[in-house]
């Protein structure tokens, strides 16, 4: 062996022992580079084959070539053995335990007042009204005027209404509608409305400054008292059950005449009690005469209660204050049941 072939085993035995100390693919690359690159040890060998005499280049090349496939042999086969070790490792790194419980995710629902309402809409769509909408902020001749107000009534006090300006309040019930109907609509008509109201009053449990009613009227050739016990009953039917039963007690409303309060009864709920549910009445004539309606051939009925008193009596909610808190804990008790007693 001469002093060229001798210098050729020693960069290849220098390559072995790099490769075999290596052990990440990137230290694979460099002694590549190193070794085999364009300007690696080795490839430079060849670059001597012109000084070379004659006889002396075929054996000198052969061992370049010799020496280029030995370095090349031995380095596929460590970066394959470092390549298949560093996929295990990362494998095991980023391996996931199928055995663990996985992360919830927290499915929305809509709000328990939504969802009465929406089943309010349902069984008095049911029951052949149109469902219609006023503004919440609203005329004061609409929520108190149209109504057969007196003008010194004290629902129209500062502590009871809140007023945004001479004009116009927040709306403290949603039988504002019916003049903006009988307005723009002759009878017979059915309409019905569920909205927020306002109120400045007291705050307590069973009282808040915003709430949510339903509105309901109906105008047509002779609609009596009946008409609208069996609407209230069917109504309180299909919303808490088929034993319900209602009652008419005489109360007083100044766009109603007779007025009543209705309570409704059921043995399989509120302990058989007689619970309360709002107020009702045939529209007063002076209401209908206002909008230019025959009294003689037409009379009408209305009835309202409020939202929140169904949700409370179907769960026993105590507090209706905690409707628009929106504290979930609360909230979330109402996710997947159904409105309880309702057919
Ligand atoms: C009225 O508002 C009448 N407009 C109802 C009516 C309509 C009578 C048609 C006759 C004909 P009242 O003020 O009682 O009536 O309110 C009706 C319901 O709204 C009550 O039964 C109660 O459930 C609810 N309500 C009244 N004030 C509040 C309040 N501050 N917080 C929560 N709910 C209330």
């Amino acid at each position: 062996m001469n002093a060229a072939e001798q210098e050729i085993q020693n960069a290849v035995r220098e390559a072995f022992s790099a490769l075999e100390a290596a052990t990440t693919t990137q230290q694979i690359k460099e002694i590549e580079q190193a070794f085999l690159g364009k300007n690696g040890q080795i490839v430079q060998f060849a670059k001597r084959m012109g000084a070379l005499p004659k006889e002396e280049r075929p054996a000198f090349g052969a061992a370049v070539n010799g020496a280029k496939q030995e370095v090349q042999g031995r380095l596929d086969a460590r970066a394959a053995t470092i390549l298949e070790a560093e996929l295990a490792r990362q494998f095991e790194e980023e391996a996931i335990d199928v055995t663990m419980p996985g992360r919830r995710t927290r499915r929305g629902n809509s709000h328990i007042l939504h969802q009465t309402t929406l089943r309010i809409k349902q069984v008095l769509s049911g029951l052949g009204f149109v469902y219609e909408e006023g503004p919440e902020l609203e005329e004061f001749r609409y929520n108190f005027d149209a109504l057969n107000y007196p003008p010194d009534h004290p629902a129209m006090d500062d502590q009871d209404t809140f007023y945004v300006s001479d004009d116009q309040v927040l709306r403290t019930q949603c039988t504002g509608l019916q003049g903006r109907v009988f307005e723009k609509t002759a009878p017979p008509l059915r309409v019905f409305t569920v909205g927020r109201t306002f109120r400045n009053e007291a705050v307590d449990r069973t009282h808040n400054h915003t709430f949510h009613q339903v509105d309901c009227f109906m105008v047509d050739e002779g609609v009596s008292m009946a008409d609208l016990k069996g609407t209230l009953g069917a109504f309180a039917r299909a919303m808490f059950g088929p034993e319900v039963t209602v009652r008419f007690r005489p109360d007083f409303f100044p766009f109603v005449e007779p007025g009543v309060d209705y309570a409704i009864s059921s043995p399989k709920l509120f302990g058989g009690r007689w619970v309360e549910l709002g107020g009702a009445g045939l529209i007063h004539p002076n209401i209908l005469e206002r909008y230019g309606i025959d009294t003689e051939r037409y009379s009408g009925f209305a009835f309202g209660l409020g939202v929140e008193r169904i949700p409370m009596m179907a769960y026993g909610v105590d507090d209706l204050r905690n409707f628009l808190e929106n504290d979930l804990r609360f909230l979330d008790q109402f996710q997947r049941q159904p409105i309880r007693g309702l057919a």
